[in-house]
């Protein structure tokens, strides 16, 4: 069973996350993992506690000479924001004011209420997305895993405010990298920037959508068999697990209701013998299970809770109206949240691809899947067998 679980306030000590059940023998570059770190500390629109921080990725266990040995995989990310917080934040120790007027949109609220808390700061350093950058860390450790199976994932930005990128049918990396946003239409890159400076101008702030493509990706992921198998499900309840995603959408998503059935399907047809779709509205997954076109996930976020032009709330603690607490933070946080949705699915591909292929060591899950893949394209021998993937 493949499992991971993270630990860490946002200006405690360290970050801390386990990553269980993935095989032996898979060779780990660190580098790549502080890349994805440093990808999701980026980005127009954040905050200053990104100037501060440099994360970097430490291991403690797992590997040994940067390859897997099966054993679980343990990682810490220090912050350096602790040493500014100490008298504030440390665990034996820690103790200051606390924060009275709950920030509407965020969970200071509904958090004090659950856990019994009269400082809401002891709800929000856990809400904070600062714990999203272990996240990327156990899912970038999980992408090199899927790109030894031929899997790959891309993530970039397709709106923030009200500025859309147009619809991209192939999207170069480069162009994510180059792009200050992570997105690669030029033209709508430039307006979102200056939609960015403008929020910020207002003491306002700005949301968005990001795309998640999966390609590699073998027919017959996930199962129909009950409903928390499809993997439908579990991409979404995993980019709904995110502090600020409030919709995701598989293909066509919300526009398929108002498309009669004769435009809202793929259809099937040969090509040169072959099997073809004529297009990938169901997102590549079919009755919860991979069809092997690409998988397509688009993910809204919500604008950050945190307004420099704070919002009315009230003073828990006195009773009084009060505008919302204002503590430091982002204008836009939506390239930075297609770094971590790109690592949810990441670590949510994870489990049901070792569910369909297992395997102790990567040779040994490699083999599983060259063998499963040969048998289905074997099924139908009608049709030319390169054509089942
Ligand atoms: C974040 C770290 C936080 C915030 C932000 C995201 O650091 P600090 O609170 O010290 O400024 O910048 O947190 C939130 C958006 C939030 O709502 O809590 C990060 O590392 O992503």
């Amino acid at each position: 069973m493949f499992r991971y679980l993270t630990a860490g306030e946002s200006h405690g000590p360290a970050l801390v996350g386990i990553l269980d059940g993935l095989p032996a023998g898979l060779r780990i570059d660190a580098r790549a993992i502080d890349a994805a770190l440093r990808a999701r500390q980026g980005g127009y629109g954040r905050g200053a506690r990104m100037a501060i921080e440099s994360d970097r990725a430490e291991f403690l266990a797992g590997l040994r000479g940067s390859v897997t040995l099966g054993s679980p995989i343990a990682v810490v990310i220090h912050n350096k924001d602790f040493e500014n917080n100490r008298a504030l934040m440390d665990p034996l120790t820690g103790a200051g004011k606390p924060l009275t007027n709950p920030r509407p949109g965020h969970a200071d609220y509904a958090g004090a209420m659950k856990f019994r808390q009269r400082d809401l700061r002891n709800v929000l350093e856990r809400a904070s997305a600062r714990e999203t950058a272990m996240r990327v860390a156990l899912g970038a450790i999980c992408a090199q895993f899927l790109e030894a199976l031929g899997i790959r994932t891309l993530a970039y930005v397709t709106r923030i405010g009200d500025v859309a990128a147009a619809d991209m049918a192939a999207v170069d990396p480069a162009a994510i990298e180059g792009s200050d946003v992570r997105c690669p239409d030029a033209e709508a890159e430039a307006a979102m920037i200056a939609a960015i400076d403008r929020a910020k101008a207002a003491g306002d702030t700005l949301g968005g959508t990001f795309t998640i493509r999966v390609s590699g990706l073998p027919a017959g992921i996930g199962s129909n068999r009950q409903p928390d198998t499809r993997l439908d499900g579990v991409l979404s309840g995993a980019l709904m697990g995110m502090q600020t995603v409030k919709a995701v959408e598989v293909g066509a998503g919300s526009e398929i209701a108002s498309a009669p059935g004769s435009r809202a399907h793929d259809t099937f047809r040969l090509d040169a013998g072959a099997v073809a779709r004529g297009s990938n509205r169901a997102g590549g997954i079919e009755g919860g299970i991979s069809n092997g076109q690409d998988i397509v996930l688009r993910a809204s976020v919500k604008p950050i809770p945190t307004l420099m032009k704070a919002l009315p709330s009230v003073n828990l603690h006195d009773g009084t109206a009060a505008p919302a607490s204002i503590v430091r933070s982002d204008v836009c946080v939506v390239p930075a949240a297609s770094i971590v949705g790109e690592a949810m699915v990441r670590l949510a591909l994870t489990a049901p691809v070792l569910e369909k292929f297992g395997g102790d060591s990567l040779e040994e899950t490699r083999d599983n899947m060259r063998r499963s893949v040969e048998a289905s394209r074997a099924l139908f021998e009608a049709v030319a067998p390169s054509s089942h993937t």
